[in-house]
């Protein structure tokens, strides 16, 4: 990178709203992981796609499940969120919603509710700490995992929506894209939105998604994660872009992701241009940064060097982020005055 650049990007203050808490594990964090865990005889090229990589979106979830069996306690919870959101907030990100689906391990006793009181409790202690983050919380629900579990999910997210003090804010929709129905997960859906959670759900992630982006679009989400072949340039339909536009629905971009998981062929071919160029609501977003070798300042820069934005409109990019968060209004007016600060100082 560019040096004057990177200091720009990375003194930028920036709003993250898509990462995967497990998709986030930073290389650092990752080799305590596998010295926890020898006997899992894990390599570390196995957890990551690192520069020039591709994989199928399909390999990418195989990483996943190699990072699940070495997140598998409490224990490993609060270090792992402890550790993102540190690393998050060292490269500049003052508000981050972090995202993660709370699983089951029986050898460890861990549960579904523990998982998400573990990372709140992660949260907390980064608070106490006086790291410069406020960090809110998404419950994930795994399509793969089907509409029982997924109603289960939402309960356990309306419990949280009203114990937690306001970390958690909403529910992400999100897993294998290629696997199950967004039409079988609709009543958890409306039932999560009915309760007053947030809805961030993977939309249109691959091709095959077009009828159930038509399904969801009426919900309609609150954002959309990736959204990458709604539009009819890439297969999709006018009818999807035309709800998307008109609900203006923000959209969540994560351009590495997309690259190194190839659902986009290269960065000047992301969609992140077309839905810029019609002026809609876009978040840069890192989905997840320690699989794909990434960090928002990085995101950004890449964003800028590919479609030729300036520093004022990347600046702009970043404050506009502020009003597509699921945070309360007047967290939102003290981000914004933050940002104005900011501004004299690094603009
Ligand atoms: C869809 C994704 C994803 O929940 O264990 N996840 N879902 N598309 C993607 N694009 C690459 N990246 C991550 O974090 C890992 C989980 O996040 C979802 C998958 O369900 C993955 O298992 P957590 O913290």
């Amino acid at each position: 990178m560019d040096t004057e650049a990177d200091l720009f990007y990375r003194q930028v203050p920036k709003v993250e709203l898509h990462a995967h808490l497990n998709g986030s594990v930073s290389f650092e964090t990752m080799e305590t992981l596998i010295k926890r865990k020898p006997h899992l005889n894990i390599e570390h090229s196995t957890t990551a796609i690192r520069r020039g990589q591709r994989r199928s979106l399909d390999e990418c979830f195989q990483v996943f499940k190699v990072i699940h069996q070495l997140v598998d306690s409490e224990e490993d919870i609060l270090m792992v969120a402890k550790a993102v959101i540190q690393e998050f907030a060292a490269d500049g990100v003052k508000y981050l919603e972090l995202r993660s689906t709370p699983r089951e391990v029986t050898e460890t006793g861990l549960t579904k509710q523990r998982c998400i009181e573990t990372v709140l409790e992660a949260i907390r202690q980064c608070k106490q700490e006086e790291v410069d983050i406020d960090v809110r919380f998404l419950v994930a629900v795994d399509r793969r995992h089907g509409p029982v579990v997924a109603m289960e999910t939402v309960k356990l997210a309306e419990d949280f929506l009203l114990s937690s003090d306001g970390v958690v804010v909403g529910l992400d929709l999100s897993g294998d894209p290629t696997v199950g129905h967004g039409k079988d997960l609709l009543s958890a859906l409306e039932k999560a939105k009915n309760c007053g959670l947030k809805l961030a759900l993977h939309l249109s992630e691959v091709p095959s998604q077009r009828d159930e982006s038509e399904l969801l679009l009426n919900l309609p989400p609150d954002r959309i994660g990736h959204g990458t072949f709604l539009h009819p340039e890439v297969g999709g339909a006018d009818s999807l872009v035309d709800k998307v536009c008109k609900q203006n629905i923000p959209i969540e971009m994560c351009l590495t992701s997309n690259v190194k998981g190839q659902t986009v062929p290269s960065y000047d071919k992301h969609h992140f241009q077309y839905w810029y160029k019609r002026g809609h609501p876009c978040v840069l977003c890192t989905d997840d940064k320690g699989v794909f070798c990434t960090d928002l300042s990085q995101e950004y820069q890449l964003a800028a060097s590919t479609f030729g934005l300036t520093q004022e409109a990347m600046w702009m990019l970043s404050q506009q982020a502020i009003g597509y968060t699921f945070a309360p209004e007047p967290i939102k007016q003290r981000l914004e005055k933050k940002w104005a600060e900011l501004k004299q100082q690094i603009l």
